[in-house]
């Protein structure tokens, strides 16, 4: 398989100056396989993406924090995501996947290098299982740690996910909005069931992330902000944003990092929403302790 390399090297300096403090709370990074080699069963074999480039990123977009999101293709070896918090002296965290049976002294070591979170993936292009039994399992276990749940779905599941959202007796985040079909405009049935599922259910957050992902027209992405505005203005304390830096699988269409903080105070108008946005919220989930 050749390696996908899914990220530009120089990404423009953004004209939007983040907040001091501010956290980039999706990005991923991806090997060094030679230290940390992919999973068997990753769907995708990207080039190394370090823990120093994105460090390099995040100074360039003027950003002061990370969370590292382990990311599908190195499964449910945590090792890299571990690697990149360690290097970052204090500036990173980090959301694991793991496997049902890990026990609390692993989670406590997870804890103690940096883990805030654990990740539930239903993309059948990137994982053969998604056993919602198991995963009720894990969320139980890791709530006495303080620690919160992020799943990653496209739209077409939210009914069906609906009981084991529900089910879940921590704070759950959803990555990328929940994937909604944004050619459907800012009150179609995907994101009006994704905002009712917000108003109905107070410890569901989402990420307003994704912009290069859910975007039918592209940069500057006036389609996605369309849609997304209003939900930051809604649930103003249960939104984070991420570049999702090395935007993984997404060779077809490059995003440039820069362009895409500028959509940041397109979707988030005010001083104030950009600070819940990008420093208030991501520290109550990440840097309480
Ligand atoms: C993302 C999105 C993707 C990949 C992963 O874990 C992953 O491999 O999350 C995707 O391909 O949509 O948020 O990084």
């Amino acid at each position: 398989m050749t390696r996908s390399k899914t990220w530009i090297d120089n990404p423009s300096t953004p004209r939007f100056v983040p907040p001091p403090g501010a956290v980039d709370a999706h990005v991923h990074v991806f090997g060094p396989e030679a230290d940390f080699p992919f999973s068997p069963k990753a769907k995708y074999h990207p080039e190394d993406a370090t823990p120093e480039m994105l460090f390099a990123l995040r100074d360039r977009l003027g950003f002061s924090r990370n969370v590292i999101v382990q990311a599908s293709c190195h499964g449910t070896d945590n090792a890299a995501t571990l690697a990149g918090i360690a290097k970052s002296n204090g500036a990173a965290r980090g959301v694991a996947v793991v496997d049902p049976d890990i026990g609390m002294d692993e989670l406590q070591r997870l804890h103690a290098g940096g883990i805030r979170g654990v990740r539930f993936n239903f993309l059948k292009r990137l994982v053969d299982h998604a056993p919602k039994d198991k995963f009720l399992e894990i969320a139980r276990q890791i709530e006495p740690l303080g620690w919160h749940v992020v799943v990653y779905f496209e739209a077409d599941l939210l009914e069906e996910l609906m009981p084991f959202l529900e089910a879940i007796p921590t704070i759950v985040v959803v990555d990328h909005l929940g994937r909604p079909d944004i050619a459907q405009g800012p009150d179609g049935r995907d994101i009006a069931a994704f905002k009712a599922l917000l108003d109905t259910h107070p410890h569901i957050w989402t990420k307003v992330s994704g912009a290069e992902r859910l975007s039918i027209h592209g940069p500057p992405f006036d389609d996605f902000v369309e849609v997304v505005r209003p939900i930051v203005e809604a649930f103003p304390d249960r939104v984070l944003w991420g570049t999702d830096w090395p935007h993984p699988n997404m060779e077809h269409r490059v995003p440039d990092d820069g362009t895409l903080v500028d959509v940041i105070p397109r979707i988030a108008i005010t001083e104030e929403l950009q600070r819940k946005l990008l420093v208030t919220n991501p520290e109550r989930l990440y840097w309480r302790a």
